[in-house]
């Protein structure tokens, strides 16, 4: 019996660490009708060794990580299995870097919408656990610094 308690009081305590992951200034870019991808964007940070391991969300039929990453002067992005936030240094999701690709989305993300997205991440223990995001739609043009990110994907 007072195992059991134990037992649990420890499950609870390792939940609650792991949910100061915290998630600052998340946005997705606009698109155009049509467009079937865009990127979404954020600065992730936790007090301990933490890692993004998936991402979903309503607008979109299909979710990956990504890294953006210049290679031989061509811009080029690949699906990573996980984008690590160390702890107290954290994570910066952005144009040109790692972002969360939303894809096969169902209708165009407008500005001025407001985005939800479910990230799973993953403590140093294995432990996972759900962020909901709700990140802001923000127009095509804003600073991508870095390649334009919907034109990229139109290849893939
Ligand atoms: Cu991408």
């Amino acid at each position: 019996m007072q195992r059991t308690l134990i037992a649990s009081l420890f499950v609870l305590a390792a939940t609650s660490a792991l949910a100061q992951v915290t998630v600052k200034d998340p946005w997705v870019r606009a698109t155009v009708p049509h467009q079937t991808a865009t990127g979404a964007f954020m600065q992730l940070s936790s007090p301990a060794d933490a890692k993004l391991v998936s991402a979903s969300s309503p607008v979109a039929g299909v979710t990956e990580l990504h890294e953006m990453k210049m290679e031989k002067d061509v811009m080029k992005m690949r699906p990573v299995p996980g984008i690590a936030i160390p702890a107290g240094k954290g994570a910066e999701l952005k144009p040109g870097g790692y972002h969360v690709m939303l894809m096969n989305l169902k209708g165009q993300v407008k500005e001025g919408d407001t985005v939800p997205i479910t990230l799973v991440v993953e403590g140093k223990d294995g432990k996972r656990e759900t962020v909901e995001v709700k990140a802001a739609v923000r127009p095509l043009n804003a600073p991508a610094g870095g390649a334009d990110h919907g034109g990229m994907h139109m290849k893939h």
